[in-house]
């Protein structure tokens, strides 16, 4: 199973650097960095000051800890996410007390709902000014509490090594997730005793992870008694580096897979068996193959408003087997008629065992007929797009050109929008880990600082963020960051001057009154028309530039694969590209919000027609 190299699992943060036995005294601060090595951190994203200042100078001394130095605190929280999401290891990002901490907090509450594993460092006011209102004074544990998985304000310098080990191991296991470590000033600056290892003291965390036998066995049968099963799967099973079992499940079984925008990458898109992604801009095959099914085969995945549509019309034929590391979210929107709490990857091994069980005792599923029908949607309705108009560039042909040539081992990171979709239409992703996205938060500015820390934890990865314009403009200034670190990452800008998804719905919901959707022109222009030629503002090429990229912009369909290339040649900086592209595009199939999914459109105005005998 070679995908396992690829497929690091939750909790693989490496402790190679571990000591054996230390007993040291030292500041808390020197303890603070001590613990992080010996942790097995190897990269911090942040920015120092005041409070977190005595944690910075030993970090100056640390050969195997490296700080990036980030130009806002929201890229560092990202940053780390990003190279979580594509190493499988613990991220970690690093503020000041107040306003560096509170510039944490989008990213943890993207951490959070996307279940991604970071460590989050706050300097903290000393222990006597809390609760003062002192200068850069937040109360950060307060207003983390409920996007962190758990978070901890430290006034005992003793208590730095516990609490380093146990906030990694937090993060890492279980249900993955953010953990904030905020430490007062004084308890940097005292003198302490480092002790390595360190007892960790955590008696009522203890995530299951083994599957009980009984729920397995009945998650078999009906699997082979099923008529319409449907594989459901989740971005739990890209986190427990379960892709392996997956594909073996998958193949065994011959039950079509969906995988979430979570979960791209977790089976091949080129497979036969994949139906392609849920939701609201899902797939007609996959959302009506959940809408159809007799089964929902759920495999860490969280029935996401996103991918249900409208709860009460969703997949109303089919029983639910549901196994989830988290118990919270079995049940939580859709009753399980077979729940399973467990490791994604121990699930799908023992439901390997219990399915070729029933096949040795006889009962295997016949998905003969299903196929039939689902052969036929996947060649009536596959993905697709309208050109755009003659000498114009579309977006989706860009994006799918960019992972044609760019190929299936790079690792795409896209902002929230239009772009977004398109990439997770139009992108072919075939291993774990290779797709980056802010899917339950939709965190406009993800892309660059998650494309940044995705490229500082695999420098070996071409590394390519798929922004907006829009979004483009709230987080480059990370670029500075990847030009001065040596960071090359690569940059498409879907230029297509204006807040697109936003523009889409105010096209199909608001009479297309393009309220503040615009971008590069300002409160004269009426907003339908696009802004003439030249009222660039800002000029991306020039920004680029100016930030040390190489700054290159496409406007003819006829130059896309050269400037594609050209960008993959330059391997020494950062390149932004600016696509400028059609700006009426619409991303289609879509299941307007609030809708059943049985209401999907394929394109603007058409239904699908099934025939169907199950309406
Ligand atoms: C931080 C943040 N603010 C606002 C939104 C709402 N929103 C969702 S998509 C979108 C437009 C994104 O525009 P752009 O980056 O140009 O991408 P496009 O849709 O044009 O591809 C907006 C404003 C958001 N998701 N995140």
């Amino acid at each position: 199973m070679t995908e396992h190299a690829a497929s690091p699992r939750r909790g693989d943060t490496p402790a190679a650097h571990a000591p054996q036995h230390v007993v040291e005294t030292m500041t808390g601060a020197q303890s603070l960095i001590r613990s992080l090595e010996a942790v097995g951190a190897d990269t911090v994203f942040g920015i120092p000051g005041g409070a977190i200042l005595p944690a910075y100078d030993p970090l100056m001394d640390s050969t195997k800890v490296r700080h990036i130095l980030v130009r806002h605190e929201q890229g560092a929280g990202h940053a780390a996410t990003g190279y979580a999401q594509a190493t499988g290891r613990v991220g970690v990002c690093m503020a000041t007390s107040g306003p560096g901490a509170t510039n944490l907090v989008t990213p943890i509450a993207d951490a959070y709902m996307d279940s991604v594993p970071i460590v989050a460092i706050t300097g903290q006011v000393t222990s006597k000014a809390i609760g003062t209102d002192a200068f850069q004074e937040a109360d950060i544990c307060g207003i983390t509490m409920p996007i962190t998985k758990h978070n901890y304000l430290v006034t005992d310098p003793a208590e730095i090594p516990r609490v380093i080990a146990e906030a990694f191991h937090i993060a890492a296991t279980g249900r993955p997730g953010p953990v904030l470590v905020d430490i007062a000033k004084d308890a940097l600056q005292a003198t302490t005793t480092f002790r390595w290892p360190v007892e960790t003291s955590l008696p009522g965390y203890r995530p299951v992870t083994k599957p009980h036998a009984k729920q397995i066995r009945e998650a078999a049968k009906l699997l082979v008694t099923a008529k319409r099963p449907v594989l459901y799967v989740g971005g739990g099973v890209v986190k427990a580096g379960a892709t392996a079992e997956l594909r073996i499940l998958a193949e065994l079984t011959g039950a079509p897979v969906v995988t979430t925008l979570m979960a791209l990458g977790a089976f091949p898109d080129s497979h036969p068996q994949h139906l392609g992604m849920p939701g609201m801009h899902g797939s007609v095959p996959a959302v009506t193959a959940l809408q159809k099914a007799d089964l929902l085969f759920t495999l860490g995945a969280r029935f996401d408003d996103r991918v249900t549509g409208k709860l009460d019309s969703f997949a109303p034929y089919a029983k639910v087997v549901h196994a989830d590391i988290d118990p919270a979210e079995i049940g939580k929107n859709r009753p399980a008629d077979v729940p399973i709490v467990g490791d994604a990857r121990e699930v799908l091994a023992d439901l390997v065992v219990a399915v070729q069980a029933e096949f040795d005792a006889g009962h295997k599923g016949d998905y003969a007929d299903w196929w039939e029908r689902l052969d036929e949607w996947k060649k009536t309705y596959p993905v697709g797009y309208e050109p755009a108009p003659a000498g114009e560039l579309s977006p989706q042909q860009v994006i799918e050109r960019i992972g044609r040539l760019v190929g299936p081992d790079a690792v795409y990171a896209a902002g929230v929008g239009q772009h977004q979709m398109w990439s997770s239409q139009f992108i072919r992703f075939e291993k774990p880990g290779t797709w980056l996205n802010s899917g339950g938060a939709g965190t406009m500015g993800y892309a660059v600082p998650a494309a940044m820390g995705a490229k500082a934890g695999r420098p070996e990865a071409a590394v390519w963020a798929i922004d907006g314009d829009g979004c483009f403009q709230m987080t480059n200034q990370e670029l500075v960051t990847c030009a001065l670190n040596d960071i090359p990452i690569k940059v498409a800008v879907i230029n297509n001057g204006s807040l697109g998804m936003v523009r889409q719905w105010q096209t199909l919901f608001y009479n297309q009154r393009y309220s503040n959707t615009v971008l590069h022109s300002g409160p004269d222009h009426d907003g339908i028309e696009p802004p003439a030629q030249g009222t660039r503002i800002p000029d991306f090429v020039l920004l680029a530039e100016a930030m040390g990229c190489v700054g290159l912009r496409c406007e003819r369909p006829e130059d896309l694969d050269a400037v594609i290339k050209q960008a993959m040649e330059i391997n020494d900086r950062p390149v932004v590209i600016d696509f400028i592209v059609h700006q009426d595009a619409m991303v289609w199939p879509m299941v307007a919000a609030g809708t059943s999914n049985d209401e999907i459109q394929f394109a603007r105005g058409v239904r699908p027609d099934f025939g169907d005998d199950l309406d």
